[in-house]
């Protein structure tokens, strides 16, 4: 293609509200602008890579036996209220109401939408499993959209839903599914993990989140060392195994500490290091009272402690909650003596600690030398804290590290849950009427696509893996005035184009330096330059992410070029 044909508006300044390398640069080299918070368009250039990108999911997803199909965003507010999902989200799903004031969601995802499908056209074991997918933009409202593409108001997502007779068909479909996102990501030469996740409101019991490691992800994840274990963070059990103290208990006595307040600050007074202290938080777990008590050193998890009550409301107790529970505030709050009504739990370092120091429940007061089982009961001991980096990994093999990461994928075990609300059965081979089981799987593809800038960028801009730039080769011709460099320029354009290769023009009536600056910003990964040697039939060959470049026989240009993509 050529450049002085395309809409391709570069900028040398990164927009104001561009806090993160890749919103900065695809807006900086012309491949999104923003139509509102959150919402943006792709320009020519963007459109290609998307393609590519959406290219690659298609491809897997087929492999995967997945079929292609295209479902309604417009969805009637009936659908969502069958699933009672039409009240539990907030202003985050967009609605609008059309000519007959009848109302609409605006497609954030579509499990009703498929299911009402399913329910109407599937009613037998022997059409099933069937796994179908989309490739859509959907839309969320988000509350603070940020970061580009990666938090998005109106974003493209590749979403698909499986439907089965049996818990063991959806294994085998989660299992094909999960493969695909490897393979997927793999091609889109991204650093990824498949993460353990925890499946927050869609319920269901396995699923995981595919994460791209990078600084701007807003996830963490917890992963081996050694192993390709990883969970995200709120779901990773802890197995350290933790030795009893070899200390003999002494008597518990109460000491004075006035005005300290936070573990840190008693453990120095006190003179012992943070691990000998406990600490004693209090939550209100649907609606009683639970003291959760730690090492000092340690922190309460709370999607771990939800889970072991199976709670639906979780929060930690107020001030003056505590205050009027326990007569005194958060910085002297202890396990000894605790009134009745409110129950104590522990973290499992707690079980073999001797000797430690807690709060007295009293104002600027704490005890010495309290031992659990002996000064405190426990009703009973959990894996409650976060794991923390150097813990053993889960799995047994290598220590955990942690990393920021970038939820570009999401896998479900949805179960009978959208199934159960719509009446999507089907007749067994018994001729028995049963529920459907389901499963879904997303993957954004606009987010991936910044997760790969978020990867594959120097400080002159992008530079495109192979697999998704859009283009191969990026052809300046640095002065078209010249006849020599015209025509040597055209002739390489038309012979590349003849070969196969994707190739962009810059037949720009532009100074050289500006081709060049472009160039770098658009990161397409070999350029190849005619210039003052052209009348001599040398060009030069530049690979943009190495930097690298020779001066070559424009004869054995072409070959050259088809070494290295191949
Ligand atoms: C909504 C809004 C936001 C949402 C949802 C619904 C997340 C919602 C979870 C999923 C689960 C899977 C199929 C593709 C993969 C993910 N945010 N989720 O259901 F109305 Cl406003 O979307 N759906």
């Amino acid at each position: 293609m050529r450049q002085s044909e395309m809409l391709l508006p570069t900028l040398r300044e990164n927009p104001a509200d561009a806090e993160i390398k890749s919103h900065q640069l695809l807006v900086r080299a012309g491949y999104i602008r923003q139509v509102a918070s959150g919402v943006y368009s792709f320009l020519p250039i963007g459109r290609r890579v998307l393609r590519k990108v959406e290219e690659i999911v298609r491809e897997e997803m087929e492999k995967a036996g997945a079929h292609e199909m295209l479902m309604a965003a417009l969805q009637p507010s009936e659908l969502w209220k069958e699933t009672g999902r039409w009240n539990t989200f907030g202003p985050e799903l967009m609605r609008m109401h059309d000519r007959h004031e009848r109302e609409f969601a605006l497609g954030a995802t579509h499990e009703e939408v498929i299911t009402s499908i399913i329910r109407d056209t599937v009613n037998s074991y022997k059409k099933l499993p069937l796994t179908v997918f989309q490739i859509q933009n959907k839309f969320r409202d988000e509350k603070r959209p940020r970061f580009g593409l990666l938090r998005g108001r109106e974003f493209l997502m590749k979403d698909a839903y499986s439907f089965h007779d049996s818990f063991e068909s959806l294994d085998g479909t989660y299992q094909k599914m999960f493969d695909a996102y490897s393979n997927i990501f793999r091609r889109c030469g991204l650093n990824f993990r498949a993460v353990i996740a925890d499946s927050g409101a869609m319920g269901g019991k396995d699923t995981h989140e595919f994460m791209v490691l990078s600084d701007v992800g807003e996830d963490t994840i917890a992963y081996s060392d050694t192993s390709r274990y990883a969970a995200n963070i709120e779901m990773a059990p802890v197995v350290t195994t933790y030795e009893q103290s070899a200390e003999a208990p002494k008597e518990m006595k109460k000491e004075s500490t006035p005005g300290q307040r936070t573990m840190k600050e008693v453990a120095d007074y006190l003179g012992h290091s943070l691990d000998k202290g406990l600490k004693a938080i209090m939550f209100k777990v649907d609606d009683q009272f639970v003291m959760v008590v730690t090492r000092g050193d340690h922190e309460v998890n709370d999607v771990k402690l939800k889970n072991l009550y199976d709670a639906s409301f979780l929060d930690l107790a107020s001030e003056e909650e505590t205050k009027s529970l326990m007569g005194t505030g958060f910085g002297s709050l202890g396990p000894v003596n605790v009134p009745e009504g409110v129950e104590v739990i522990a973290d499992l370092a707690v079980e073999k600690m001797v000797n430690a120091s807690c709060g007295a429940n009293e104002e600027g007061c704490h005890y010495v030398n309290v031992t659990p089982g002996t000064d405190f009961e426990v009703s009973q001991y959990a894996d409650l804290r976060f794991i923390q980096e150097g813990d053993p990994s889960p799995d047994g093999e290598g220590t955990i590290k942690f990393a920021r990461g970038i939820e570009v994928g999401h896998v479900f075990k949805l179960g009978e849950f959208y199934a159960e609300k719509m009446n999507a059965s089907f007749l067994d081979d018994q001729g028995k009427a049963k529920t459907m089981i389901m499963g879904c799987y997303g993957i954004g593809v606009s987010r991936t696509l910044a997760s790969i800038v978020e990867q594959y960028h120097d400080e002159k801009g992008i530079t495109w893996p192979g697999t998704v730039t859009p283009f191969h080769v990026h052809l300046l011709v640095l002065n078209p005035k010249k006849e020599e460099q015209l025509n040597l320029g055209e002739d390489l354009y038309q012979k590349l184009q003849a070969a196969g290769i994707e190739v962009l023009i810059d037949d720009r009536k532009e100074r050289p330096g500006v081709k060049f600056t472009d160039s770098d910003l658009v990161g397409i990964p070999l350029r190849v330059t005619v210039g003052k040697r052209a009348g001599e039939g040398i060009v030069e060959l530049k690979e943009r992410s190495t930097g690298e470049q020779s001066e070559v026989e424009s004869a054995s240009v072409i070959g050259q070029i088809k070494k290295y993509l191949s």
